[in-house]
């Protein structure tokens, strides 16, 4: 039984939890059966209704307490304890392969996915032991796209990111709907999400006397960048059903999901395409008990 799923990365505050959220509602609304995991024992309140929750295996206070660690050694621990009782997660999870398409909303702390090996692990065994097909859905938050030498550090974190996980990967620019807010960019969004020429990224970067410091290292890195030629971006607003829309068509096409057979998976995509239902993130847990009661 082949399952798919989304594993939800990015730093802290990107957007993950929110994203999980709006994203299970989406699905639901287009007929998926979508069951959420949180991996994140730093999760304190979450949105949504939650499948499988790894407070339940082990607690980032308790830890933290117990090992005298700080919150980052503390989430390490407990990736590396989530290793070590990975049958825990596979039992909770095998119920549900047969009719659920998941989400895996992890931690921010961003060295676990680029550094450390215990959330690569636990992420390949699920591939492995349950033949899940698995997107890495990668939100970096738009407002890094206002300074060049932020967005360089995001450019720099989605390609070790990459590397590192060896799954296929997408790219968020997420808050998209804020980027206005922030002043008006030095080239258009293209720019940003297309990563194309970064040599145009020096002028600014000279401008600005923290980056100008470091201009050969920085000239070097957007090389690197450019030689692998594997990061771009996409955009989200999880308020914007068009913006949610196009990701989950992407993701779906990355994984594998459109082309599975599934029943109803071309049902859906065209329901997608159509957008027939009025999405609104913040309406819509009143507009599913309008649609139940039907
Ligand atoms: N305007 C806007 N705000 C968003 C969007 N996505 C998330 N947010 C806000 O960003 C903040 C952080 O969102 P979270 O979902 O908690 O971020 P996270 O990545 O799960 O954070 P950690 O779990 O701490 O790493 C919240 O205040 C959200 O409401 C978006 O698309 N647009
Ligand atoms: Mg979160």
């Amino acid at each position: 039984m082949t399952g798919f799923g989304q594993v939800v990365i990015g730093p802290p505050g990107s957007g993950k939890t929110t994203y999980c959220n709006g994203m299970s509602q989406f699905l639901k609304l287009i007929g998926r059966k979508v069951a959420v995991v949180n991996l994140d024992p730093a999760n304190d309140a979450l949105p949504y209704e939650c499948a499988i929750n790894i407070e339940d295996l082990i607690k980032l206070g308790d830890v933290m307490a117990e090992h005298s660690l700080g919150p980052n050694g503390g989430l390490v621990y407990c990736m590396d304890y989530l290793e070590k009782n990975i049958d825990w997660l596979l039992s909770k999870l095998k119920p549900l392969l047969k009719d659920h398409y998941f989400l895996f909303d992890f931690p921010g702390q961003v060295e676990l996915f680029f550094l450390h090996s215990n959330a690569k692990k636990v992420i390949w065994k699920l591939i492995r032991e349950l033949d899940l097909r698995l997107t890495a859905v990668h939100l970096v938050d738009a407002h890094l796209c206002c300074d060049p030498g932020k967005y360089v550090s995001a450019l720099l974190l989605s390609l070790t990111t990459m590397i590192h996980l060896e799954l296929p990967h997408i790219n968020v620019l997420s808050k998209i709907d804020l980027i206005e807010s922030y002043g008006k960019l030095a080239y258009n969004l293209e720019f940003y999400t297309d990563v194309e020429d970064l040599s145009y990224l020096q002028y600014h970067l000279d401008q600005d006397p923290r980056s100008s410091k470091y201009r050969k290292l920085t000239k070097e890195l957007c090389d690197v960048i450019q030689d692998f030629s594997l990061v771009n971006f996409t955009t989200l607003d999880i308020q914007d059903k068009e913006s949610v829309g196009n990701l989950v068509k992407l993701i779906d096409k990355s994984n594998g999901y459109i082309f599975s057979g599934i029943e109803g998976s071309v049902v859906e995509f065209s329901k997608i395409a159509a957008a027939p239902l009025d999405w609104d993130y913040y309406r819509y847990p009143f507009m599913l008990d309008f649609l139940l009661l039907l």
